[in-house]
């Protein structure tokens, strides 16, 4: 693969945007070499601007998970587009997007929607801490809720690529309130529970994890998390900006059996156009201004652009539920073909697998925490990376991510995958 192009592409970014992306994972810093800069993309392909073609497992970090360029979101994009692209006044096609996903969704009556999962999980914190009167939160070391203040502390994704998992310019104001549990550790939030007796809003989570790769609650742990919080009357917040609409209709609340109090979402619910959202039962969402008096705004939020791709990508997921065994057994095809290259060479690895979400870990150790996460040997990952992308495949840049498969690949296209690992498999050992 030649990267000449990207190369002098990236050059010039640099010189006007820092690091020269919008978004640090983009920046190929945990694996090293230069980003690809990608031109176009359709199906389950990615055309980049040296005329590589590339398998794409990232799908836009989850959103596109019927495929890039999906013939129906596009059409209504563009339609929509022609009747003008944003008003700041409500339309008809907000409350069809919220009555689609709360019927797909348990649990929830009420959505508000934004325009990022940042913006979804800081909103349901403050939510939360405005409903509940108290300002403490729980996060999980590794997991990831975007970049407000009260979670880039040991958050997950480019956080943890640089090391710097408590970023600087978060006040030790803002840090005291943020108190930080084991994932899969229950223990270690009923501590938190009894050393802050009183003062906690929301316990927050990935309930399937994929910021620390993909890592799996254990069933005791995420049920109990429940009736810990029902317990001391704390509200449990499911982080599902990456298992929204993508587990199943009803993403991790349902595949899990367990109902949270607040869901964030993000990415598949914009169908590739920037929305986020919160939702929750109305005696909480109704706290919410105009209504309550937690305040919670955004110019562009229910912009009709963004509602017409997601109402089209949900329609979709709706009418044809079986993408997503569809996604489940292709997936499980990867998983076994990818397993098999890695253990008939040896190579120590764990591959963690939960619906469509799914990651390679180079350590001999199960991954079921951000501790174990960091075991794995990114030198062996870095080679990983790069001898996929030079035989076609694009994986996630670093190895704490979860990859995304979209539907639109082909049994050939993970064959593919699998041969190309066959082919590197000699240079990790
Ligand atoms: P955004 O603000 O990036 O839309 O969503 C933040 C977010 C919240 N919650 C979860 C569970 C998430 O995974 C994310 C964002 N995911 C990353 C990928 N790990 C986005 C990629 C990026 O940062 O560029």
């Amino acid at each position: 693969m030649k990267y000449q192009r990207s190369s002098a592409l990236f050059k010039e970014a640099q010189r006007y945007i820092p690091g020269g992306v919008n978004s640090p994972v983009r920046a190929f810093k945990a694996v090293g070499g230069t980003p690809v800069f990608v031109k176009e993309a359709k199906g389950a392909y990615l055309y980049d601007e040296d005329g590589n073609t590339l398998i794409d497992y990232i799908s836009s970090w989850g959103p596109l998970i019927l495929g890039h360029a999906y013939e129906p979101v596009i059409e209504a994009v563009i339609d929509k587009a022609r009747k003008g692209t944003s008003f700041g006044m409500p339309t008809e096609i907000e409350t069809e997007l919220a009555k689609l996903a709360i019927s797909m969704v348990p649990n929830i009556d009420k959505i508000r929607f934004v325009n990022s999962g940042t913006e979804a999980c800081m909103s349901a914190i403050r939510l939360a801490r405005g409903f509940t009167g108290k300002d403490k939160i729980i996060k999980f070391a590794g997991c990831y809720h975007g970049h407000a203040d009260a979670f880039l502390i040991q958050a997950g994704s480019g956080a943890v690529t640089f090391g710097s998992p408590n970023s600087p310019g978060v006040t030790q104001g803002t840090a005291k309130d943020t108190l930080l549990a084991t994932y899969n550790d229950l223990d270690s939030v009923d501590a938190l529970l009894k050393a802050n007796k009183g003062d906690i809003a929301a316990v927050i989570i990935e309930p399937v994890a994929g910021n620390m790769g993909c890592i799996i609650p254990e069933d005791s742990f995420i049920h109990g998390l429940r009736e810990l919080c029902t317990r001391e009357n704390i509200l449990l917040i499911f982080d599902e900006v990456m298992t929204g609409f993508r587990l199943g209709a009803g993403g991790a609340q349902e595949v899990l059996g367990v109902n949270a109090d607040l869901v964030t979402f993000g990415k598949v619910i914009g169908g590739g156009l920037p929305v986020g959202a919160f939702a929750g039962r109305k005696e909480i969402m109704d706290h919410l201004a105009p209504d309550g008096p937690v305040y919670q705004a955004g110019t562009l939020s229910g912009n009709p652009l963004a509602m017409s791709a997601g109402l089209t990508m949900l329609t979709a997921l709706n009418d044809q539920p079986a993408v997503f065994q569809s996604l489940d057994k292709k997936t499980q095809y990867l998983h076994k073909g990818l397993k098999k290259v890695l253990t008939d060479h040896g190579i120590p690895h764990q591959i963690n697998r939960f619906g469509s979400m799914i990651s390679v870990h180079f350590t001999k150790d199960p991954v079921i925490d951000f501790e174990s996460a960091t075991k794995g040997n990114n030198e062996t990952f870095k080679k990983y990376f790069h001898g996929m992308l030079n035989r076609g495949i694009y994986l996630p840049p670093s190895a704490f991510e979860s990859y995304f498969l979209n539907d639109a690949l082909s049994y050939a296209d993970i064959d593919k995958t699998i041969e190309a690992l066959q082919s590197i498999a000699p240079e990790l050992k």
